[in-house]
């Protein structure tokens, strides 16, 4: 099949790489709404109307499954494309599950956008879990920023991740949830920042295993095809395929989504 993947920009390629190992055979389209981004601060109904959008593209272009590679993007928008599109949609949400089954010190952080923290579906979660172990929240404005650039290590990024993790150890976390899919790139510097003993936790790969179980139920076949990904974006390509390329591992190259679809 094909899996339409995508985010406010490129953090959800920490989504693809897991999409990428776990279904080696797939053709892969990704969409970074570079134009847009960042959602962290943009309205629900904003960020649905770019979600359905993109969403059409992606069909369009053969899209046999979606994966919204974006917290923000799925608190604000997965329940209105699973109505409007009849092929599996699948979505992130921040993995309090498996850091509340981790934590010994009984407290949980949550890195994340303010869109994530402020959702009904993120509400949700914390009405289910909340009894079980303390859950303290930490929006990053800027982060995402940083992911954007390239800027995984620099004396700022520290410094943010100092100054949103700070809060968090003091309450007593020793497990930290990396609530946005842009911060699994920065996880060698967050380690740093917070040392060995506390846990980090996301849900790529989770979502990966997901989706490969939906494709192999749902999806025909992809056999005698190479791999293939294509990348797309609605911001500046050449700029894009800069920072694609890093955060990918490999040369990619980058195209601009049509007009209609910015
Ligand atoms: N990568 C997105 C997420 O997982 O929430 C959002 C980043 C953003 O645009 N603020």
């Amino acid at each position: 099949g094909t899996i339409g993947v995508f985010d406010s920009g490129v953090g959800g390629l920490s989504v693809l790489q897991h999409i990428r190992q776990a279904l080696p055979h797939e053709r892969l389209i990704y969409v970074a709404d570079s134009g847009h981004v960042p959602y962290g601060d943009k309205s629900p109904a904003f960020i649905e109307a770019r979600s359905l959008a993109i969403a059409h593209f992606l069909v369009e272009q053969g899209a046999d499954a979606i994966v919204i590679a974006c917290n923000t993007a799925t608190a604000a928008a997965v329940t209105t494309l699973r109505s409007q599109f009849t092929l599996p949609v699948i979505g992130m949400e921040p993995a309090v599950k498996p850091a509340v089954a981790a934590t010994r010190s009984g407290v949980v952080g949550v890195l994340a956008t303010v869109g994530t923290l402020e959702s009904a579906r993120f509400a949700a979660l914390l009405e289910r879990y909340g009894e079980e172990v303390e859950i303290v929240t930490q929006s990053c404005p800027g982060l995402v920023e940083q992911v954007e650039q390239g800027d995984m290590s620099s004396a700022r990024t520290h410094a943010l991740i100092e100054r949103y993790t700070a809060p968090l150890l003091e309450r007593g976390a020793d497990t930290l949830i990396l609530g946005c899919t842009h911060y699994p790139f920065l996880a060698p510097t967050i380690r740093r920042v917070v040392g060995d003993d506390v846990a980090l936790v996301d849900t790529g790969a989770a979502v990966a295993r997901h989706l490969q179980h939906r494709v192999k139920a749902e999806l025909p076949p992809r056999t005698g095809s190479e791999a293939v990904e294509q990348f797309f974006t609605s911001g500046d390509p050449a700029e894009a395929a800069r920072i694609m390329s890093i955060l990918w591992g490999r040369e990619v190259a980058v195209s601009l989504l049509p007009r209609e679809y910015l």
